[in-house]
């Protein structure tokens, strides 16, 4: 048990210093010229996320040769071990490329499929997030809480637009519904630091559909041990790979959910 412990604590350790080690790279390459490649009509990727990921990747498989790896610029290492890591090198390309500083590493493990440990840092405002369950969120070693807002209307949300044009018009008419009844709605663009941003207490609600599980799964970590929930758009348990989801400090959770 003790054993456990500590080998967790080294985990999160780790995976704190990879963040910071690839963050510091995309920090170096901020704001210069960049060749961008397009994934599909308006997914982007360039060689910082490429040489971001390939460090973050070479760097598990020295520490970890066994547990399973997948990361967004294709790397899908299935091991079946129970440690499963969902490694996006850069979580906000377009703001990247775009010279918009809001964008992360998002490192997330799941130990039996479940929420494990997560991290997520912006190296440009310098912040970092993370957990490990049962442990609590911090926010650059300061405990994070979400917020006790209780009614939409003082909730404000941050959301993401679907990438998909097939979900477009279903996602605009929730939007049309949701925007009627909060105060607000953001879209900033990078789904990780969307639900650190959650689970800090500065927004109260998060959906977005369509994304990946490296998209997710370390800042539902956070948000998790922030008292917070995620869920489906219907409120079901919360899946990784579903793509879709609803999070929120709790208490608006099912006010949100009608709306969806
Ligand atoms: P990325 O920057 O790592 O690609 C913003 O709404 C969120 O959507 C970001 O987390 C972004 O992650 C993700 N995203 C970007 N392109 C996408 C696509 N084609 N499909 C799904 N998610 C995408
Ligand atoms: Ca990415």
């Amino acid at each position: 048990m003790k054993y456990l412990v500590l080998a967790r604590v080294a985990m999160l350790n780790f995976t704190v210093n990879l963040a910071k080690k690839a963050g510091e790279y995309l920090r170096e390459n901020f704001g210069k010229e960049l060749n961008v490649e397009h994934k599909g009509r308006i997914d982007l990727v360039t060689q910082i996320d490429r040489n971001s990921q390939d460090m973050i990747v070479g760097d598990i498989e020295r520490k970890y040769p066994l547990h399973s790896i997948i990361a967004e610029e294709g790397v899908n290492r299935a091991s079946g071990h129970d440690y499963t890591w969902f490694v996006d090198p850069l979580d906000g390309t377009v703001n990247y490329v775009h010279g918009i500083p809001f964008f992360s590493v998002s490192l997330g493990i799941f130990k039996d499929m479940r929420p494990y440990i997560g991290v997520c840092y912006n190296p440009i405002s310098g912040d970092l997030f993370s957990a490990q369950t049962g442990k609590g969120a911090f926010r650059n070693g300061k405990k994070i809480m979400v917020s006790k807002t209780s009614l939409l209307v003082d909730s404000l949300i941050v959301t993401g637009f679907p990438y998909s044009l097939a979900r477009l018009d279903d996602s605009m008419m929730r939007f049309t519904r949701i925007l009627r009844e909060v105060q607000g709605i953001r879209r900033f663009g990078s789904a990780a630091l969307d639900l650190c941003f959650v689970a800090a207490g500065s927004f109260d609600g998060f959906w977005e559909v369509g994304l990946h599980p490296w998209d997710l799964a370390a800042g539902v970590v956070v948000l998790l041990e922030a008292g917070g929930r995620a869920s489906g758009l219907s409120g079901e348990g919360f899946d990784p790979h579903r793509g879709d989801i609803l999070a929120s400090n709790g208490r608006i959770h099912s006010d949100l959910m009608r709306l969806m």
